[in-house]
């Protein structure tokens, strides 16, 4: 059975443009609730470890110096088949190819300065999840 959590953030972009409240009323919209929230500033450490599974990709030392560029907001979010939901929710990677009244096509800017993150598998999910928060962490 699918698992009923998953991990997001709210990106730099979109959280130093002050579009962290829109995107979560959107989440919250399409029946998710937060179990889970913090705001960090992760460190060039945090983010090549969060994003380990991109280390050859030709974006990977672009993306960890966006993703270090401001504050962001890592959430545990709670629904049914909670990441495949999730990941519809969001749209895909690049808003060009979002689909329309997706958070991405909403308020993403590019490919890579594409606002929020979700888990791509339960087991993603949970290492994610672990990553950001401690089992004492979520309600
Ligand atoms: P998603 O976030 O939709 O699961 P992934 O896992 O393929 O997409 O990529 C992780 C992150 O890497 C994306 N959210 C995006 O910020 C960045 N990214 C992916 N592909 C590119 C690309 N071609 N150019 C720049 N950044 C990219």
């Amino acid at each position: 059975m699918p698992g009923t959590r998953t991990l997001t953030i709210i990106k730099p972009d979109a959280f130093g443009a002050g579009k962290a409240g829109k995107i979560i009323a959107h989440l919250e919209g399409a029946g998710f609730r937060i179990v889970a929230a913090r705001v960090v500033r992760l460190t060039t450490a945090q983010a090549e470890a969060f994003y380990a599974v991109h280390r050859e990709r030709p974006f990977f030392r672009s993306l960890t110096t966006f993703m270090t560029s401001g504050p962001c907001m890592p959430m545990i979010l709670e629904r049914a088949d909670a990441v495949a939901a999730l990941r519809k929710t969001i749209g895909a990677t690049d808003p060009a190819e979002a689909e329309p009244g997706t958070v991405r096509k909403l308020y993403a800017e590019s490919k890579e300065r594409n606002a929020i993150h979700a888990s791509d598998s339960d087991e993603n999910a949970e290492r994610e999840a672990r990553f950001f928060f401690a089992e004492a962490d979520t309600i």
